[in-house]
């Protein structure tokens, strides 16, 4: 069993579709065992983004996180790193497949509605930042 951090991203938050995204994972397996909501500060922010500081996006990423209340929850299932990561597709929803998050719902690569955990450090790492050692 693994666990992935999943952000719903404040695009996808104003748009309604945190009921159809949460479907969407416990349609496929996935449990939901841990969820917050609030709108995070700029260094919040920069804590969960520190390894895009100083890419050409980042700028809007941040102002973009930080524009409105977000939702993120701890999902666990097997291989979810990978299957979450499917689920969502890819980040320019220009070329993301038929059915993902993604292609269904999102504007461009910064407004993307969905955030997962690409590896188990990561997810480890991102599930600490956001809900401490409560998880394990
Ligand atoms: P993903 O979320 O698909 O794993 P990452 O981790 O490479 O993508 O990027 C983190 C976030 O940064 C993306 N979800 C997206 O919002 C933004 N981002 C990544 N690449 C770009 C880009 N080329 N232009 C604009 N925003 C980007």
């Amino acid at each position: 069993m693994e666990k992935s951090l999943v952000l719903i991203k404040p695009d996808a938050v104003k748009k309604n579709l945190i009921g159809k995204i949460i479907s969407k994972y416990e349609d496929n397996n996935l449990k939901v065992v841990a969820l917050r909501m609030e709108k995070i500060t700029e260094e919040f922010a920069s804590r969960h983004y520190k390894e895009h500081i100083g890419k050409d996006f980042y700028a809007p990423l941040l102002k973009f996180i930080t524009s409105g209340p977000l939702c993120a929850l701890v999902l666990e299932g097997e291989n979810a790193i990978e299957r979450i990561r499917e689920i969502n597709g890819s980040t320019d929803p220009e070329k993301a497949k038929e059915g993902t998050i993604r292609k269904s719902f999102s504007t461009n690569k910064t407004e993307n509605c969905v955030h997962a955990s690409d590896s188990l450090e990561s997810a480890e790492r991102e599930i600490k930042l956001w809900f401490g050692n409560n998880i394990k």
